[in-house]
C-alpha cells in the first residue's frame, strides 16, 4: 500500500522513515517549509539517535518524500496515518484542532477501501465521536467503506527507533478488518508483539493510563523526596534500596515532570471523567504535586542562597539544562520554564545553558542564554536537566560555591565535606 503520514515530528518522521525503508512508498505531510526541505534533502530536522541515517536512506531509496499537499497526498494513498500533536489548552483540556483539521483534509481525498490510522494521543472516545464523523463528511461510511484504527505510539524520545521497532504495540479498530489491516502494516516495522484490543476506545485508554501511571509514580517519588529532605534522609538511597524489593518500582524524584506526554495525558483522563460526571482525584493531586516541584526547587535555591548570605532578589541564577529531560533537545512543558518564571518574579537574573536546546528557545523560556562558564559563574548554579554533558561537573567548577541539584545523576558523595553549599531534591536539607 501507499502511505500518507500527517505530521513529521518526533514520532511522525521516524514512523515515515521506518515504513519507507521497509519498502513502501511514503508521503509525509507537514506545514513547516524548512522541515520539508531538510527531509527531502535526506536530513532529519530532529535530534534523535539514528534518525539522520534512516531519513537519508529512505530518501535515497526514493521511498520518502515530504510535502505540504495534504489533500493530494490523501488522494494518492491507500493508508493515511495521523501523527499530529495534541497539546493542552489553557483550561487543561485537549486541543484537538490539528487532529480535526488533518481529518478534514483526509476526508477530502478519502476513497473506498482506504484505512485511516490515528496515532496522536487523544482523550478516550475521540476516534469514535470526533474523528469518524469528520471522515464521514466524505460521504463514505466508516467500517463499510473505509477502515479506522487507533494505535498509540509509545516509544521514548532518545531511544525512539529502538522502541518503535521492539516495543509491544497496541491496536484497536472500528472492526476486526480495520485492526487486522493495521496489524499487517505495522508488522513491517516492528519485531515487537502486536496486541489487538477490543475497540478504538480501549486502545486510546491504554496509552493514557500508561503515562498516567508514570506521572502518579513520579509524584509519589517527589512527595517522598520532599519528606526525606525535611527529616534528613537521602531519598535516592531509600528509593533505590526499596526498588530491590521484587514488587516495588518507585520512580526518580526531580524538578517536575515535563514533555508533551506525562504532563498532559493525565488531564485527558480527568477531562473525560468530568464529562461523564466523575472525578479523578488521585490523578489530579499527582499532577498538582509534580507541577509544584519548581516551587519546591525555588525554596531550595532560596535556602542555599540564604546560607551564603545572599538574597534571591539580587542574585544571578545559572540554570544547567532546560530540556524536559536528559539528552533530548525538546523543551516542551519543561519544568525549567515555570522555574525560570518564578525566579524572575522573585527578582533574580536567570541565565541558562543547554548543550542541545537553541538560544532562541532558551530566550522563549524567559532566561538569558549563556555559555557553560557564565552559568557556572552565577551566584547559584541549578542543575535542572540530566544531560550527559553535565555528568563531569565538579564542585570546584561552581565558582560561587552554591549548588542546587534537582537530578540524581551526580555522585553526590563528592559534594559532601566540601566547601560547597549544596541542596538537592531528595537530599537531607540540613
Ligand atoms: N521523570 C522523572 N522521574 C522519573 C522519570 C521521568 O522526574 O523517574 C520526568 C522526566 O525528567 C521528564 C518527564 O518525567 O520531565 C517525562 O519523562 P519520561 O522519560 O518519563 O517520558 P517521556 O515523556 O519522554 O515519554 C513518555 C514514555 N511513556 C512511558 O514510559 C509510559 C514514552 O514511552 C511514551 O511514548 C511517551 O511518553 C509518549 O509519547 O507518550
Amino acid at each position: 500500500p501507499k502511505i500518507a503520514i500527517y505530521g513529521l515530528g518526533y514520532i511522525g518522521l521516524p514512523t515515515a522513515a521506518l515504513f519507507a525503508t521497509s519498502g513502501l512508498k511514503v508521503t509525509g505531510v507537514a506545514r513547516n517549509k524548512k522541515r520539508l526541505e531538510l527531509i527531502n534533502q535526506g536530513k532529519s530536522p530532529i535530534e534523535e539517535p539514528g534518525l539522520d541515517e534512516l531519513v537519508a536512506k529512505a530518501v535515497s531509496m526514493e521511498n520518502l518524500k515530504a510535502t505540504d499537499k495534504g489533500e493530494a497526498s490523501a488522494e494518492e494513498a491507500d493508508v493515511m496515518i495521523v501523527i499530529v500533536p495534541t497539546p493542552m489548552d489553557k483550561f487543561k483540556r485537549a486541543d484537538l484542532d490539528a487532529v480535526k483539521s488533518t481529518c478534514k483534509t483526509i476526508s477530502k481525498g478519502l476513497k473506498k477501501g482506504n484505512l485511516v490510522i490515528i496515532e496522536s494521543t487523544v482523550p478516550q472516545g475521540t476516534c469514535q465521536n470526533i474523528v469518524i464523523p469528520i471522515l464521514e463528511e466524505s460521504g463514505l461510511k466508516a467500517g463499510d467503506d473505509f477502515g479506522v484504527a487507533y494505535t498509540p505510539e509509545r516509544a521514548i524520545p532518545n531511544n525512539t527507533l529502538y522502541e518503535m521497532t521492539h516495543n509491544a504495540r497496541v491496536i484497536g479498530g472500528i472492526d476486526d478488518e480495520s485492526a487486522d489491516m493495521a496489524i499487517t502494516l505495522y508488522q513491517r516495522i516492528t519485531e515487537g508483539e502486536i496486541i489487538k484490543v477490543s475497540n478504538l476506545i480501549t486502545a486510546e485508554t491504554v496509552k493514557l493510563i500508561e503515562n498516567t501511571f508514570r506521572d502518579v509514580n513520579i509524584a509519589l517519588a517527589n512527595e517522598i523526596a520532599m519528606i526525606c529532605e525535611g527529616i534528613g534522609v537521602d531519598a535516592i538511597e531509600a528509593i533505590n534500596t526499596a526498588n530491590h524489593h521484587p514488587r516495588v518500582n518507585i520512580h526518580t524524584p526531580g524538578p517536575g515532570v515535563g514533555g508533551h506526554c506525562l504532563a498532559i495525558d493525565p488531564y485527558f483522563i480527568v477531562e473525560t471523567a468530568e464529562e461523564h460526571g466523575m472525578e479523578a482525584p488521585i490523578i489530579r493531586t499527582c499532577r498538582n504535586t509534580n507541577e509544584g516541584m519548581p516551587n519546591h526547587v525555588t525554596k531550595l535555591i532560596i535556602d542555599a542562597l540564604t546560607e551564603a548570605g545572599k538574597n534571591l532578589r539580587d542574585s544571578t541564577i545559572g540554570i544547567l539544562g532546560v530540556a524536559y529531560k536528559g539528552n533530548v533537545d525538546d523543551a516542551r512543558e519543561t519544568p525549567a520554564e515555570p522555574l525560570i518564571r518564578i525566579l524572575k518574579e522573585k527578582g533574580a537574573d536567570v541565565y541558562a545553558h543547554d548543550p542541545l536546546v537553541s538560544d532562541n528557545q532558551i530566550e522563549d523560556l524567559g532566561a538569558i542564554p549563556s555559555d557553560y562558564e557564565v552559568a557556572l559563574g552565577c551566584d547559584c548554579v541549578v542543575l535542572v536537566t540530566e544531560h550527559d554533558f553535565y555528568k563531569d561537573i565538579r564542585p570546584e567548577m561552581i565558582k560561587n560555591k552554591v549548588f542546587v541539584c534537582t537530578r540524581s545523576i551526580l555522585n553526590l558523595d563528592d559534594y559532601k565535606n566540601n566547601t560547597l553549599i549544596f541542596k538537592g531534591v531528595g537530599k537531607p536539607n540540613n
